[in-house]
């Protein structure tokens, strides 16, 4: 068991009172210290935006990369040494905006990481411009008529993308949250978790009342190996908003199959018996 008090840093979080990413971070040490995975061994990517500052603030190995790209810096991280335990934390506009493509190819490549999307349907971090999940009608400050863009549903999208194992959490439910990171991080393969996430700042439409007037916990008689049904599931949003694991598949992992990856690459030993003259020498 690791203590929850081994993961908090010196770093304090600088989000707004009430910001849904607290909870979600809450539930990020929680899940670690109950898996008692020695923080040593675990690595968390981020890109750019509110949610993506959460590294700094869990003491373990992070990375607050460039906007959209955790997930490429993960797998990075992952390939070169298959002994960590590698998660992802991003907003929506990182994750389902400008990281979209590589949200698609990580799921259909299978590779064993955890992927959290704080879905506040909203930019925070530049104050208030409308996200990919953004309501169709919603007015933003970049939206000021209304958003005449319907938004991405990412639990379809990652079903249709290949994705193993796909959920939802909410930050307003931090045990429930917690329990589904652990299911997640102990699944072998890609898993996403979309986060309802509320900005309390910036989104005061898509509130903490809003997600608890529309959310509902799936009980033992959800099926998630069933992808009609899961589909289902996904397409309630947002009219109903289900919570938990609604589609899992058991499917070898990239590190399964990609066998040309023998052992920890990080771990290999760069000897001084490495002639670089020679390769020098071959692009003269
Ligand atoms: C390449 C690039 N484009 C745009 C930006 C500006 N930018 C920073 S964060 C952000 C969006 C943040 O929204 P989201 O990802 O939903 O995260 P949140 O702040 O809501 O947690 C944008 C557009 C940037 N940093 N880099
Ligand atoms: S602007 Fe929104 S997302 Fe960013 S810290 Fe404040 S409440 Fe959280």
């Amino acid at each position: 068991m690791v203590e929850l008090k081994q993961l908090i840093t010196e770093a304090k979080p600088h989000w707004c009172p009430g910001c849904g990413d607290f909870g979600l971070l809450m539930g990020v040490r929680q899940a670690i210290s109950e898996l008692g995975i020695p923080p040593e061994n675990v690595v968390i990517a981020s890109g750019i935006g509110c949610a993506s500052h959460l590294p700094n603030y869990v003491q373990t190995y992070g990375i607050h990369s460039i906007h959209g790209r955790s997930l490429p810096v993960a797998t990075g991280v992952k390939l070169a040494n298959p002994e960590l335990t590698v998660l992802m934390y991003a907003g929506d506009g990182d994750g389902y905006g400008i990281g979209m493509g590589h949200f698609i190819h990580s799921m259909r490549r299978n590779v064993d990481m955890t992927y959290m999307v704080a879905d506040n349907q909203i930019y925070g971090l530049t104050k208030g411009q409308a996200s990919p999940t953004s309501a169709e009608g919603m007015k933003t400050i970049s939206t000021p008529h209304g958003n005449p863009e319907t938004p991405v549903n990412p639990i379809f999208l990652a079903i249709a993308s290949g994705a193993t194992f796909v959920a939802r959490g909410f930050a307003g439910d931090v045990r429930h949250f917690t329990d589904i990171l652990k299911q997640a991080i102990n699944h072998k393969g890609f898993s996403l978790i979309d986060c309802m996430q509320p900005c309390v700042t910036y989104n005061k439409i898509n509130t903490y009342q809003w997600v608890q007037q529309r959310a509902y916990k799936l009980g033992p008689d959800h099926d998630p190996t069933n992808m009609a049904l899961a589909i289902d599931k996904a397409l309630e949003f947002p009219d109903k908003i289900p919570l938990g694991v609604i589609y899992k598949q058991d499917k070898p992992s990239y590190l399964d199959i990609a066998n040309y990856i023998k052992g920890p690459v990080a771990k290999e030993k760069i000897g001084n018996d490495i002639d670089v003259k020679k390769l020098i020498d071959a692009y003269r």
